[in-house]
């Protein structure tokens, strides 16, 4: 009896021509909330927020070192890697597109070396959508990578901008899940977020993550996008828990002409384009709610490292209230079919 296998899927990294473009970033004059965060973790220095003092880049500049070594210790056997929040999206658009393809090299090589070790989300500038489109090509195709990573808004944007959907259009036909992971609340939002520490993961990120998506199914993108397939990470971003409302209230909106018509319901939409992971969220009862509500099949383990300690991670889902064939989909079964990752031979 080999024991389950175990793949992570919200899993940060960084490359170092990355991480000097956002020190660079913060001692401009951007002021983004962002640079709260970006500062703690690229430019101790000038750091207000406490952030830096967890020290968060070497673990997000590692990835064959003390990462592997913990993942053999706690036995992770993959990690699906992404390029860390914000990604590139803070840069102008040519910057963007050049860092983009660079991460992506560095990520694919890191992944040859190592196949059955990590995986990889490749990132992209959506602020510059055709040579985007071009990128998710190149990422899914001579690079062998798994899927795309998306920093939530771009200059305070959101996917549901129909600018934007070259990215959506070549994502549906490579059959590739976008990854929108958080970045900090755009300039529009951030207004109340600002204080006592709820800009980010506490809280500001997940307003930001959540008002995305319900933005996405709003506005009808998936019925021009019927195939296209999200993924959220923390437990989804508080939308399991709000979709009966969300669908209620839509559809009331629709009735008088407050929102635009869709083909489905919210519901709908959220069941079928909609999967969602685990990550820092390390509750039985939420764990098992969004199970019962989306579904087996649309629920994935991970981590979050280095932002999350992988041990508790892992004593989460061995114990988490499942049977052993949920467990089974959680840990690597969901992850192998939408990250296109081989599953391991018998
Ligand atoms: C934090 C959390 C930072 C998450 C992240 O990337 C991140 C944090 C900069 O705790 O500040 O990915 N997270 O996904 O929850
Ligand atoms: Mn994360």
């Amino acid at each position: 009896m080999t024991r389950m296998r175990r793949i992570a899927t919200e899993e940060a990294f960084s490359v170092p021509e990355v991480a000097h473009a956002l020190r660079d970033i913060v001692r401009g004059p951007s002021s983004s909330l962002d640079k709260l965060l970006c500062r703690g973790i690229y430019d101790a220095e000038t750091d207000e927020s406490g952030y830096a003092s967890m020290n968060f880049l070497d673990g997000l500049l590692d990835v064959e070192g003390e990462r592997l070594r913990q993942m053999d210790q706690y036995g992770v056997d993959m990690h699906l890697l992404s390029l860390t929040a914000p990604g590139v999206q803070m840069f102008d658009a040519d910057t963007a597109t050049d860092l983009a393809a660079l991460a992506n090299d560095r990520l694919a090589e890191v992944c040859a070396r190592h196949p059955t070790r990590f995986a990889g989300l490749a990132s992209f500038a959506p602020h510059s959508p055709k040579r985007a489109a071009r990128e998710m090509e190149r990422a899914m195709g001579p690079l062998g990578l798994n899927g795309f990573i998306v920093n939530s808004h771009t200059n305070g944007e959101y996917l549901d901008d129909p600018k934007y959907w070259d990215c959506l259009e070549a994502a549906e036909a490579l059959n590739a899940c976008i990854y929108i992971h958080p970045r900090a609340a755009s300039d529009t939002l951030k207004g109340p977020l600002q204080d006592y520490g709820m800009d980010s993961a506490m809280w500001g990120y997940g307003v930001e993550v959540g008002t995305h998506m319900v933005r996405m199914m709003a506005a009808g993108v998936f019925d021009r996008f019927p195939k296209l397939k999200i993924c959220v990470g923390h437990m989804g971003e508080a939308i399991p828990f709000w979709i009966w409302r969300i669908t209620f209230m839509n559809s009331r909106a629709q009735a008088i002409g407050r929102a635009p018509k869709t083909e489905l319901t919210m519901a709908e939409y959220f069941q079928r384009n909609f999967v969602l992971t685990t990550s820092g969220v390390e509750d039985p009862l939420a764990l098992r709610y969004a199970i019962d509500k989306v579904g087996i099949d649309n629920v994935l383990w991970s981590i979050d490292y280095p932002y999350q300690p992988m041990e508790p991670a892992v004593a989460f889902m061995d114990a988490a209230p499942v049977s052993e064939s949920e467990r089974h989909q959680l840990y690597h079964g969901n992850a192998e079919r939408i990250f296109h990752i081989a599953p391991l031979a018998d």
